[in-house]
């Protein structure tokens, strides 16, 4: 069985890959790995971050990782809250006041269209690789949902009536970015 940390502090990440990984791989999160330090993301682009959190744990345990970056790209927006997703109502990083925000500023448009965008760097054997995976639909006029995370009671995914927050974790993984390029990162993996 290979191991590979996960360079993440957000533990509803943990769970939906773990969801979605079989046997082969053991999913180390930096909890589990006794690392507690806040990785910097401090780029304008989901990418670079994503490299900067895969690199840092890598120079912190020299084992093989990744990291993954998310952000929520609204048309009416112009692309934002985009890799400013987590702190887009401040830097307390507040699920509910991120929300808020983005009902407040798409009030009246009828423009809804948005897409979730996933960055995966992978650092294995000391070398760098990249996997994207995009989830299109609409953002609500209302919140549905308590299950997920973040912008999931706003978001409902093309193909499905329903918000991700009102979805199980395999119902979720069906449609997800991330479940898409997580679905890349273990197929590369598997065929090495
Ligand atoms: P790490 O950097 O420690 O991995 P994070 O929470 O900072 O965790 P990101 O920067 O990748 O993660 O994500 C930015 C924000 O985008 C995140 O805080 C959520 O608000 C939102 N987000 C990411 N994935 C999401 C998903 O699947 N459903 C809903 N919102 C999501």
């Amino acid at each position: 069985m290979y191991t590979l940390v996960f360079a993440t502090n957000n533990q509803h990440k943990v769970d939906e890959i773990q969801s979605l990984v079989g046997n082969d791989f053991k999913i180390i999160p930096l909890k589990e790995a006794g690392i507690t330090i806040d990785i910097p993301e401090p780029h304008d682009n989901l990418k670079d971050n994503a490299a900067e959190k895969a690199r840092t744990i890598h120079a912190l345990t020299q084992k093989n990782c990744f990291s993954e970056d998310t952000g929520l790209e609204i048309d009416f927006l112009k692309g934002a809250p985009g890799v400013k997703s987590a702190r887009y109502a401040g830097e307390h990083r507040d699920f509910q006041a991120n929300i808020d925000k983005v009902l407040h500023e798409l009030n009246n448009t009828t423009n809804r269209v948005a897409r979730f965008r996933t960055v995966i760097c992978l650092i294995w054997e000391n070398k760098e690789y990249y996997f994207e995976g995009l989830c299109s639909g609409t953002i609500t006029t209302e919140m549905h949902g308590e299950k997920g995370f973040g912008y999931d009671p706003i978001f409902i995914p093309t193909g499905s009536t329903k918000s991700f927050a009102t979805m199980t974790m395999e119902e979720k993984n069906i449609f997800s970015h991330r479940q898409k390029a997580v679905t890349q990162l273990f197929t590369f993996l598997k065929g090495l």
